[in-house]
């Protein structure tokens, strides 16, 4: 591993004492005040979490260690002739909290070949599931087999010291890292496509190669997933995957244990699981509608009556976010540039010219805007991808960069095990009736 885990080891310990310093100044600081309303709408605006790989603006979406998605398509290093970045760049920037040389990307690109290979017991464990089980279970079964490998969880057992924790899920993140690629593909050939499992080619980055695996030859498609892995990386600490990942990791779970936990969030279709939605719900519109290409009309009319039967609309709002998501719109400036005439990226176009008008006119919506989700699946359908059951697997892959950089900083800031105060009704009552206590 060598220089990255030096470099990650001498941040962290200078970052660590700042904190130190930090909060022997303002530990009691107050930083904003609880109203009652949000320990019963999901502590939405609570601050009280640290994450250090990204912060989201609700206005301008999400920066990744200070910079912004066009950003890093600008900064990253990218594959020989491509034009996207590379994700094991992100990785790098998010973990280290500097931008990659090429050469720094060249390493970790090769650190993640090396550990990527996956137990035949992995590949069994999932084969022993009916084809039929949603690909993200498979995926979440495939990680927790691969949980045996764990260097923390073996460590821990023989006794590590407190001060090794993060050398040990330092270790766990990148073989995990490596290895979920492979994972995730053979999921996708199994499912789709008879078995017929494709080898990893030891020569493409980690993105491409995983494009590879898939089964998809063409360099854009690879341009595609480089770009996916990235803009799907991260998106602060406080959604489901992201925060599951770190809570579950506070106990000391191994970061197979964390991931699997985070993932199972993702696989909800209030997150993650909207992408597969989206398109489902796209297809299901044309269907009833009898077109390939809606008007704007007959969108609006289908919106209308999605909600009328009490459902959302997939792809649109967001928690924090009150504006189009910027990873939206990278995937719009992807499909623009790549395949304007394509019908379904219309329609998706389309829908984003509909959309926003009809939920900004219902008053409880917050952010009536498309989010991360509304694009994506329309890009891997023009590829060929058209499993849309897998597109959340995807997603895990790519969020996996995210949420086991942050598992790393946990571990090396010493982070604690999570345990926020929770209370009852009864007791929410007899605190309102000056009878008791809310306790801190
Ligand atoms: N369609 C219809 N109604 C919506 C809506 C949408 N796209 N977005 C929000 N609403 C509704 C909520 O369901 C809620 O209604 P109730 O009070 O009746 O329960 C109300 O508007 C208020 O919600 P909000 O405060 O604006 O949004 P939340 O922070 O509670 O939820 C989110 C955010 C993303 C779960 C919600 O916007 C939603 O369900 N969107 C559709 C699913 C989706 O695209 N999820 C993917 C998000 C990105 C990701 O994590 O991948």
């Amino acid at each position: 591993m060598g220089f990255v885990k030096d470099r990650f080891k001498a941040k962290a310990d200078k970052l660590a004492a700042e904190i130190k310093d930090i909060l022997k100044e303002n530990g009691d600081k107050p930083i904003g005040q609880v109203k009652l309303s949000q320990i019963y709408t999901g502590m939405r605006g609570i601050t009280g979490l640290v994450t250090e790989t990204s912060l989201l603006d609700p206005q301008e979406g999400i920066r990744f260690r200070g910079y912004s998605i066009p950003q890093l398509q600008e900064s990253l290093p990218k594959a020989n002739g491509g034009s996207e970045p590379l994700p094991e760049g992100l990785f790098y920037l998010m973990l280290v909290g500097e931008l990659p040389t090429e050469e720094d990307v060249q390493h970790m690109t090769s650190v993640w070949q090396r550990r990527s290979h996956v137990p035949n017991y992995v590949f069994d464990t999932i084969e022993a599931l009916p084809v039929s089980t949603h690909p993200m279970t498979q995926f979440v079964v495939g990680i927790m087999a691969l949980q045996n490998e764990s260097t923390f969880a073996q460590r821990y057992a023989e006794g590590m010291s407190k001060k090794d924790y993060w050398d040990a899920t330092f270790d766990d993140v990148m073989d995990l890292i490596a290895r979920l690629p492979r994972i995730a593909a053979y999921i996708y050939r199994r499912k789709y496509k008879g078995g017929n499992h494709i080898q990893p080619n030891g020569l493409l980055d980690w993105a491409g190669n995983f494009a590879h695996m898939l089964g998809y030859k063409d360099e854009e498609f690879r341009e595609l997933m480089r770009l996916y892995m990235t803009i799907h990386a991260d998106h602060e600490g406080g959604n489901v995957s992201a925060h599951a990942t770190h809570l579950v990791g506070s106990a000391l779970s191994d970061p197979y244990l964390s991931l699997a936990a985070g993932m199972n969030g993702l696989a909800g279709p209030l997150h993650g699981l909207a992408n597969q939605e989206v398109i489902k719900w796209i297809l299901e519109m044309e269907n009833e509608i009898g077109s390939d290409l809606p008007t704007k009309e007959q969108i609006a009319d289908y919106v209308r009556k999605t909600l009328s039967e009490g459902k959302v609309i997939p792809g649109y709002g967001h928690a924090v976010l009150r504006k189009t998501d910027p990873r939206f719109e990278a995937q719009m400036r992807f499909g623009k540039k790549h395949m304007p005439d394509d019908k379904l990226l219309q329609t998706v176009w389309n829908i984003y010219d509909t959309v926003p008008e009809i939920l900004g006119s219902i008053a409880k919506i917050k952010n009536p805007w498309p989010n991360v989700d509304a694009h994506s699946g329309a890009l891997l359908l023009h590829y060929g991808l058209k499993e849309y059951e897998f597109y959340t697997v995807l997603f895990g892959v790519a969020r996996s960069l995210g949420v086991l950089a942050t598992l790393c900083w946990d571990r090396a800031l010493g982070m604690p095990i999570e345990r926020p105060k929770s209370v009852t009704t009864e007791h929410v009552k007899l605190w309102l009736q000056g009878k008791d206590e809310i306790w801190g």
